[in-house]
C-alpha cells in the first residue's frame, strides 16, 4: 500500500518511543522570508528545538513526497528555488502536489493535517493565517484547520496585517481554546500586545502541555492555539507597523493581489516599509517560538 508520508528516521524512533517532536512549517522558509534569511531562520528554529530537548520536524513535499524530516540540504534548497515555482500548499492542495509530484511548502493548515497523520502533537509558527482586513470572506483555511485537527499551535496570534477581531470570532465558533504563554492579551505577532482577550493564561510549557493532554484524554478533535509575544526588545513599533500595514494593504488592492499571494504580498511590503524592521521581528518570534514548542513537547511527553 501506498504510504501518505514519509518519515525520517530520526523522528520515527522519537515517535515511536513518545519522546518529543515540534512540526515545523515550510512556508514561512519559500514565501515568508527572503533568501538566506529563511534558510538561517529555519535551521535556527531547528536548532532552538534541540536546545529544548525536542526533535524538530521541517514539513514540506518533495517532487511529491509529504515529508516530515526533511534535511538541511533540503531547507537550503527550498529556500533558493525563484519564487512561484513551489506550491504554496493549504489543505485543497496536499492532494494535488502529491499526485503531480511537485514541490510544495506546506502552510499551517496542511502542516497541522501531516503532523496529525504522524502522530506529532506540536507545531511551531510565526503567525497563524486569519480573516483580511476589508475582506471578511477571505478567512485562512489556518482558521478552519485548527477547528479540526487536534495539534497544539505554538505562534504569536494571527498576523498583525488582519482583521484580530473578526479572526477571534471564527477560531470561537471553530471552537478552538486560545492560550497565552504569560500573557492576559493577545499578542499581534510584530507587537507583544493587543487589547484583545483570550481564553486562559499560562505560566510555564508544563501548564500548556497539561491542557493539551487534556484535550487528548477528552478525545478533542479540535487544535489549541497557544499564543506567545515576540520577544522584549523586538517588538515592533506599534505606530510604525500600523502605518506600513495600512498602506500595504492599500497597495495589495490597488495591484488586485488576492488568494494565496495576498499574505506574502503584506510581509514583503512592510517588511520593505519599516526598512527591515517588521522582518527583524518576525525572524526573533519564530525562534522563540520554536524553543517554547519544544519545551512544551518536552513537557507533554513526561505527562
Ligand atoms: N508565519 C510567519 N510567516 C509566514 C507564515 C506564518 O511568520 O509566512 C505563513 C503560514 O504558512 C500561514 C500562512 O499558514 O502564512 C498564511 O497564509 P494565508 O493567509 O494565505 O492562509
Ligand atoms: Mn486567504
Amino acid at each position: 500500500m501506498q504510504q501518505p508520508l514519509t518519515i525520517n528516521a530520526e523522528i520515527k524512533s522519537a515517535l515511536a518511543a513518545s519522546r518529543p517532536v515540534v512540526a515545523l512549517e515550510s512556508t514561512l522558509i519559500t514565501h515568508g522570508l527572503p533568501y538566506p534569511r529563511n534558510v538561517e531562520t529555519a535551521l535556527a528554529m531547528e536548532a532552538a528545538v534541540r536546545e529544548a530537548g525536542a526533535v524538530p520536524a521541517t514539513i514540506a513535499i518533495l517532487k511529491g513526497d509529504i515529508t516530515v524530516g526533511i534535511t538541511s540540504c533540503d531547507i537550503e534548497a527550498l529556500a533558493q528555488m525563484p519564487p512561484g515555482s513551489v506550491r504554496k500548499c493549504s489543505r485543497r492542495d496536499l492532494a494535488i502536489a502529491a499526485a503531480l509530484q511537485q514541490d510544495g511548502a506546506t502552510t499551517v493548515a496542511s502542516t497541522m493535517i501531516v503532523a496529525k497523520i504522524a502522530g506529532i502533537k506540536v507545531f511551531a509558527t510565526g503567525g497563524i493565517g486569519g480573516v483580511h482586513r476589508g475582506q471578511p470572506q477571505d478567512v485562512s483555511a489556518d482558521l478552519i484547520e485548527l477547528g479540526r485537527s487536534p495539534v497544539a499551535v505554538v505562534s504569536s496570534g494571527a498576523k498583525s496585517i488582519l482583521d484580530l477581531p473578526l479572526t477571534l470570532e471564527v477560531l470561537e465558533s471553530q471552537g478552538v481554546p486560545i492560550l497565552g504563554y504569560r500573557t492576559d492579551v493577545l499578542p499581534a505577532f510584530y507587537a507583544a500586545r493587543t487589547e484583545l482577550p483570550i481564553d486562559q493564561r499560562v505560566e510555564s510549557a508544563a501548564e500548556a502541555a497539561a491542557i493539551i493532554q487534556a484535550a487528548d484524554t477528552l478525545g478533542a478533535q479540535h487544535g489549541i492555539l497557544i499564543t506567545v509575544p515576540v520577544p522584549q526588545g523586538h517588538e515592533l513599533d506599534a505606530e510604525l507597523a500600523e502605518a506600513a500595514i495600512a498602506q500595504a494593504t492599500i497597495e495589495a488592492e490597488e495591484a488586485s493581489v488576492g488568494g494565496k499571494d495576498i499574505t506574502p504580498f503584506l510581509l514583503n511590503r512592510v517588511s520593505e516599509l519599516t526598512k527591515g524592521a517588521s522582518m527583524a521581528a518576525n525572524i526573533a518570534l519564530l525562534v522563540n517560538n520554536a524553543r517554547i514548542a519544544g519545551q512544551i513537547a518536552l513537557e507533554l511527553s513526561r505527562i
